[in-house]
């Protein structure tokens, strides 16, 4: 009994820390890099924490700027416009989308799909919903996953869908997704994927 006492306060000290670590020094794994850890985990302990959606917005300025896509999702497809040898599978469920609006997207994730390597399948749920003005969009991961196998950093949270790339494996249900964005259906935007987006509208 007096073990069992002993063990509980050990696991009950751990989970204080983590927690006073975690307020005072919130840490992704994108951002770590000069991170020097104030907690010390003495066993492994696999945790996952709700992710968070940034969120993107208009501004009154045209920028005059255009990102082509990149020669190796040109080069990928074939006559058809079929992609062909994807680097990873992002599987998109759509929810109110417009077919337009849809394909655009789809025209992007199917860029990130030549850019990103993974060998497990990225979900991602994408919302067209209506929004405050000037907001975009929000998008991020649906969690952060800590110390899974394979994490290179002891003590850093990671998106889920790149958690699972360095795992080799779904980590979380295959059911859920690894990603949510939102997209604001308020504004006038440019479904056009030839890059010759008009003046004053926003575009993927
Ligand atoms: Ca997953």
């Amino acid at each position: 009994m007096k073990h069992d006492y002993l063990y509980m306060n050990h696991r009950t000290w751990l989970v204080v820390l983590f927690a006073v670590g975690l307020l005072v020094n919130p840490v992704l794994a994108q951002k770590s890099g000069s991170y020097t850890p104030n907690l010390l985990v003495a066993s492994p302990l696999s945790l996952s924490i709700s992710g968070s959606k940034i969120k993107y917005y208009s501004d009154e300025r045209n920028a005059f700027t255009n990102v082509p896509p990149p020669a190796i999702f040109l080069n990928k497809r074939n006559s058809s416009g079929r992609l062909m040898a994807p680097t990873a599978q992002f599987i998109v469920t759509y929810t109110n989308f417009t077919p337009q609006a849809q394909k655009a997207f789809q025209y992007a994730v199917d860029i990130w799909s030549t850019l990103i390597v993974s060998s497990v399948p990225i979900r991602i749920q994408a919302n067209w919903v209506a929004d405050e003005p000037n907001l975009l969009g929000s998008a991020g991961p649906t969690s952060y996953r800590y110390n899974f196998d394979g994490a290179q950093k002891a003590t850093a949270f990671y998106p889920i869908a790149l958690a699972e790339k360095i795992a080799h494996r779904e980590l979380n249900s295959p059911a859920e997704a690894d990603i949510i964005a939102d997209f604001n259906r308020n504004n006038d935007w440019y479904f056009g994927t030839d890059g010759l987006t008009p003046r004053a509208r926003p575009t993927w």
